[in-house]
């Protein structure tokens, strides 16, 4: 199981701290949401602020695309030291090219799907991914309330992920409470953001919610 704090949830004053401070717990690495105000009404992130993030921790950097035509923006993103990278299967006209070019500079790849998008717009290109991120909130903004059908669209998932015997990741992103992680991961999810839901709003530290989280679930080498 991989946890992914969301750092669009960070108070930005204390952005440094923060960091410093998860960088001692057992988190995957952090995800960064860069929104253009475009593609999500909202705007969040740039390309410095991956390189920001990039020079005060070792974890990896999730790079979650929320911008309109990612073909040509890609380049922007693929020299400042993300480990992976999710594109919108809404946003641009040549996915497979685009996933292509951001596996040859040796960064995982995925497709992410806003929550009314069905899995089968993946059906061709699903063997090429290293991940999926199913959107479980409309993309654009933290503390949104789950949208119930995205389990079922997981159990999907992972049942095509069986039949064609793959082994992509599979990430879910929006409203994570710690509940509903231990639900989807029995399912079969892998990779969680964590946001308000499950980490910000708690007054508990960090460490401890996120020990609690990978112990619920099986995951013992803490
Ligand atoms: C939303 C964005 C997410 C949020 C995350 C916050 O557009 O892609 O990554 O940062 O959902 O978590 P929560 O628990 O507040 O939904
Ligand atoms: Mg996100």
């Amino acid at each position: 199981m991989n946890l992914y704090p969301s750092l669009m949830c960070v108070e930005f004053q204390n952005l440094k701290e923060e960091i410093e401070n998860f960088n001692q717990t057992k988190i995957a690495g952090y995800h960064l949401d860069i929104m253009d105000g475009n593609f999500v009404p909202n705007f969040a992130l740039g390309t410095n602020d991956i390189l920001a993030v990039r020079k005060i921790t070792d974890k990896k950097l999730d790079i979650h695309l929320m911008v309109d035509n990612t073909d040509n923006q890609i380049n922007c993103f693929l020299d400042k030291g993300a480990d992976r990278i999710s594109i919108h299967y809404e946003s641009t006209k040549h996915l497979d090219r685009t996933i292509r070019l951001i596996k040859s500079k040796g960064i995982e790849a995925g497709i992410a799907l806003n929550p009314s998008t069905p899995i089968n717009v993946l059906d061709e290109i699903i063997g090429v991914l290293d991940f999926v991120l199913i959107m479980s909130v409309n993309p654009g903004f933290a503390s949104q309330t789950y949208i119930e059908y995205s389990t079922n669209k997981l159990q999907k998932l992972v049942a095509l992920r069986k039949e064609r015997k793959l082994d992509f990741d599979i990430e879910v992103d929006g409203s994570m409470s710690e509940d509903r992680i231990k639900l989807l991961g029995d399912i079969g999810a892998d990779s969680f953001v964590l946001g308000t839901a499950s980490l910000f709003k708690k007054k508990e530290k960090y460490d401890s919610i996120i020990n609690r989280i990978l112990n619920t679930n099986g995951v013992n080498n803490i």
